[in-house]
């Protein structure tokens, strides 16, 4: 009965860290992506125009504005109308796409 204790005791403890070790890389895999569409692309500032939805990482609604790219070869990715996949973080107080992918 001791032996059948422990091992349920020991099965717990495997369990809680397997668990533990999937909860630590799912938060270090950065934000969701939110969803878009592309309106404008602006190579000369850097910027792009993305009617987005809502950006939980940031407490925003639904809306369409401008962003930054933290690289401007993500401006050639997309073409106006394009639907994205993306993330927006504000690392410096400038709201800047992070991550783009196009929707297939
Ligand atoms: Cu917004």
């Amino acid at each position: 009965m001791k032996a059948l204790v422990k091992a349920a005791f020991v099965t717990a403890i495997a369990l809680t860290s397997v668990s533990g070790a999937f909860a630590q890389s799912a938060a270090t895999a950065s934000s969701p992506m939110s969803s878009g569409e592309v309106k404008k692309v602006d190579k000369g500032t850097n910027k792009m125009t993305i009617k987005h939805g809502p950006l939980e990482n940031l407490g925003m609604g639904a809306m369409t504005m401008a962003f930054r790219v933290t690289d401007p070869a993500m401006l050639d990715q997309v073409n106006v109308g394009d639907k994205i996949s993306f993330v927006a973080e504000q690392p410096n107080g400038q709201l800047t796409v992070t991550k783009l992918e196009k929707q297939q």
